[in-house]
């Protein structure tokens, strides 16, 4: 009888040791697109767009920002913000409630993406100065990096004061961003992924104040190289301890966009390790082209989402749909 129970206990500490790791596919909900009250999809009128999640009007609700190019036969671009009227549990997004980012003497920000067919517009939000609005920092993929200091005359409609965050290497089309948390500290990185993610490079953020975060300042020289070896994404690589068992695990656990080898791309989940980097799943393989990601919490339950977005179906050119993988 003995002999018996301890068999079983066995048996259970076997499946709980699997179970801490688990299956990464098991993270994430399957992906939902965005859509507004009527439950019709958001779509944008804009190509190769990339999303992410704040609440920049300080309603309480998650809204959308989406940097994006202004069509396919343009290297231009811009950021726009789309503020949530539904709440936070139940999300909508229309278009036509879009505010397209302006700068001071009310210009549009527009981006300089190098080339029409490749280049993007990458943004995060963070409120760099702690003022209670938020600013944007965005990568345009190609030569340099900006922040957007927001300057606090509209919640709904702001303008912002553009500085650059730093130059890249040189100019490129493959200088993509990435971010979350890389060092484990809970606070939002920026990462710069060079050439396609030859190289990941990390602009640590710092918490100050009540919510306001900084990411390292003093250009390209200042940020921390990562040893990184191994399987990785081309783009859009976001860490953060998605399980909870990462550091427990002394892992770095994160999601990126990478090529796939019969064609198209995907998203995939990873770990890095002692500086060697190893593919684990491939999350999701999107239903349209050039698909860019970040991982934020939209619907603010503290768990991480990802939200990416993807373009061009059925020759529809100019138009980006918007997902969320709700974190599990
Ligand atoms: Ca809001
Ligand atoms: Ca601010
Ligand atoms: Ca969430």
């Amino acid at each position: 009888m003995r002999i018996a129970r301890w068999t079983v206990g066995l048996v259970l500490l076997a499946a709980s040791a699997i179970g801490a790791e688990g299956d990464p596919k098991d993270l994430f909900a399957a992906p939902v697109a965005l859509a507004d009250a009527a439950g019709v999809a958001l779509t944008t009128g804009q190509a190769q767009g990339c999303p992410f999640a704040a609440d920049y009007n300080g309603d309480g609700k998650t809204d959308l920002i989406l940097g994006a190019k202004l069509g396919m036969d343009s290297s231009r671009g811009g950021i726009w913000l789309i503020p949530n009227k539904g709440s936070n549990e139940q999300p909508a997004f229309a278009w036509a409630d879009g505010w397209r980012v302006k700068l001071e003497g009310a210009t549009e920000l527009s981006v300089g993406c190098g080339c029409k067919s490749s280049g993007q517009v990458q943004p995060v939000a963070v409120d760099w100065n702690g003022d209670g609005y938020l600013d944007l920092v965005y990568s345009d993929t190609y030569q340099r990096a900006y922040l957007l200091l927001n300057d606090g005359k509209s919640r709904e409609q702001p303008s912002f004061k553009q500085e650059v965050f730093f130059d890249m290497e040189k100019k490129n089309h493959g200088m993509y961003a990435g971010g979350g948390d890389w060092n484990g500290d809970g606070v939002l990185d920026f990462l710069h992924m060079t050439f396609a993610g030859a190289q990941f490079k990390v602009f640590k953020g710092t918490a100050h104040g009540s919510g306001g975060i900084k990411f390292t300042e003093g250009g390209l020289p200042m940020a921390e190289v990562l040893k990184f070896h191994g399987e990785r994404p081309r783009k859009c690589a976001w860490a953060w301890d998605y399980s909870g068992t990462s550091k427990s695990r002394g892992v770095i656990e994160f999601v990126g966009v990478a090529k796939r080898a019969e064609g198209g791309e995907e998203i995939a989940y990873y770990e890095l390790a002692n500086g060697e980097s190893k593919k684990l799943a491939t999350l999701v393989v999107p239903d349209g082209q050039t698909p860019l990601l970040t991982a934020c919490d939209l619907n603010a339950d503290g768990k991480k989402d990802l939200l990416y977005s993807c373009g061009l179906w059925n020759n529809e050119r100019e138009k980006t749909k918007v997902y969320v993988m709700y974190g599990k």
